[in-house]
């Protein structure tokens, strides 16, 4: 099937009609040749889109840890729908973001560079007019979409269509932001997103293949998931990690001072407190919501009331934190599931590329951590699945895979030369089922949110198939870690004589990786000014259906 070929129900509507056809159609024999146009038209459009171009759908989600989806093992949650995805096509177990956190990472994803050449390394507003895959893309005649949480700040470049949540965007009853100005959609933010993602691809023009990026605002914080979903988890008891009491006795570099722990940094709203009935909404009630309780009185099924603190009560925040968390996930898997049966019942699957894949990782009370930015290994891995023609089903690769690898994924796919300024590369190859000649060994990781929202010290690393090595380099500590014999990085190696050598061969790998990325430390010590989420001035347009709103996407 060629990416134009019709599903049964289709009509022309969105077909624009070359003006040589307009002629043919304004004279006076049109009737009679009305038939000849239709079969010129669908040659013409058999032309223009070869069946070698597929269609590329990229899922991406926002804070969806690598091992809170059950194809990668997960012992928390179960995502049927990601686990089709899995089996369908291809799974990388070692899939690392370059930079995690949200922003920096879709800058990354959209240009195949590294933070400190793309010119976002934090919150700051991301630069549209330098080239992006959507640009490369649209130019090669792609139709080019962007659903949801973009994050980026300025206005989406290299789109046909877009309309995306303002800043982080909101769970319930969402604004979004179109070319023509600010919208609203009734409901919530998961399966809103699905929708409108369905209906770009239903109301597509059918003589081109797409490309559509639809990203989940799920499962960011506050991880406030729909009513069913939060149904299905509320009395869900999540097994704990090994690493939820972690002391960091042995990483005193960086980890005793963060402020994203489960113990003590979840916040009245995370844990979905109810503020007294007294408190007005205000300055008064945010505090509230925002206060870090280290006693709590909760009340059990039965209705006795008890008064939780130390350890009883860490357990207790675990469980209300996981609970929301995986409830979110499970919308984001449902959204999936949905588009891929879309994609099956119009017969796109058979020339659709889905990639699924997350801005970051995140921490399920690892190292007693929720949220991202730390490079362990939780905060690393990111979730990549792909499937669709040229993918083999089944594969499963150990070779290490970066998100700045996204971009040229996708413009090998469609053809596009990959320009020589990405630091990413195809990864193609290997999706077929092959192991490219001098593919990576090693990868590497910079950080610049320092102190950021949670006490996060600014650190750079490089992590081989054994080993990890990060650096604080405001601190200018190191540590060393051996991934076979210490999975959850619990012992620090640095200032072990007997890893000296490791220590210092991984210091030159480190020096070779910025030197052939260009990292010369351009963000080093001055980092640009937070700005994403700053409020956009634009028409306000009312409460629209998904249909009216995707209307609302062209320019
Ligand atoms: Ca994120």
């Amino acid at each position: 099937m060629t990416p134009c070929a019709l599903p049964p129900h289709s009509v022309f509507p969105s077909v624009p009609i070359p003006p040589t056809l307009r002629l043919v159609r304004s004279f006076p024999m049109k009737l009679l040749l009305l038939p000849l146009v239709g079969l010129q038209l669908l040659l013409s459009l058999a032309a223009a889109a070869p069946a070698t171009r597929p269609n590329i759908l990229f899922i991406f989600s926002d804070d969806h840890a690598q091992h809170a989806i059950s194809a990668y093992g997960s012992k928390v949650n179960q995502t049927p729908h990601l686990d089709r995805l899995a089996r369908g096509g291809a799974r990388f177990n070692h899939a690392f973001v370059t930079n995690s956190i949200c922003t920096p990472s879709r800058a990354v994803v959209l240009t195949g560079k590294y933070s400190h050449a793309n010119g976002t390394p934090v919150f700051n507003v991301f630069d549209g007019a330098q080239p992006t895959v959507a640009k490369l893309l649209q130019a090669a005649g792609y139709h080019t979409g962007m659903i949801g949480k973009w994050h980026l700040g300025s206005d989406p470049t290299g789109f046909d269509r877009w309309i995306i949540l303002p800043g982080q965007g909101v769970y319930h009853d969402p604004d979004f932001l179109t070319p023509h100005g600010r919208v609203n959609l009734a409901g919530h933010v998961t399966p809103l997103t699905t929708q409108l993602g369905i209906e770009f691809l239903d109301t597509r023009p059918r003589d081109k293949p797409f490309f559509l990026m639809l990203h989940q605002k799920a499962p960011h914080r506050a991880w406030e998931p729909d009513a069913k979903n939060k149904a299905l988890f509320k009395d869900r008891v999540i097994p704990e990690p090994s690493t939820l009491w972690d002391d960091y006795a042995t990483r005193p570099a960086a980890l005793p001072e963060n402020r994203q722990t489960v113990a003590r940094d979840l916040t009245r709203r995370d844990l979905k407190l109810e503020p007294p009935a007294d408190l007005a909404p205000g300055p008064a009630r945010q505090q509230w919501l925002g206060a870090k309780p280290m006693e709590l009185t909760v009340t059990s099924a039965d209705g006795t009331a008890r008064t939780l603190t130390g350890p009883e009560l860490v357990k207790w925040k675990y469980q209300r934190y996981m609970q929301d968390y995986l409830a979110c996930v499970q919308g984001v898997d449902d959204g999936v599931g949905e588009v891929l049966d879309y994609l099956d019942r119009t017969g796109l699957a058979q020339n659709t590329i889905v990639i699924y894949s997350s801005d970051n990782g995140w921490y399920l009370g690892d190292l007693g951590m929720y949220d991202k930015r730390f490079m362990y290994e939780p905060g690393l891995h990111i979730p990549l699945l792909a499937r669709g023609p040229g993918i083999k089903a089944g594969a499963v690769t150990d070779l290490f895979a970066l998100n700045a690898d996204f971009a040229p994924t996708f413009l090998e796919f469609a053809g596009v030369k990959i320009p020589a300024e990405m630091h990413g590369r195809s990864l193609v190859p290997i999706l077929r089922g092959e192991k490219p000649a001098g593919w990576r060994t090693s990868a590497y990781y910079r950080y610049y949110h320092d102190p950021g929202h949670h006490n996060t010290r600014a650190h750079y690393g490089v992590r081989t198939a054994t080993h990890k090595l990060i650096h604080y380099w405001k601190k200018d500590a190191w540590e060393l870690f051996d991934l076979v014999r210490d999975p959850t990085e619990q012992k620090n190696l640095a200032a072990d004589p007997a890893h000296a050598a490791t220590l210092t061969e991984l210091k030159a790998e480190i020096v070779r990786l910025q030197r052939e990325l260009g990292d010369t430390g351009q963000f080093a010590d001055v980092i640009p000014k937070d700005g994403v989420d700053a409020p956009k001035n634009v028409p306000r347009l009312g409460l629209k259906t998904v249909q009216e709103a995707v209307a609302a996407m062209r320019p």
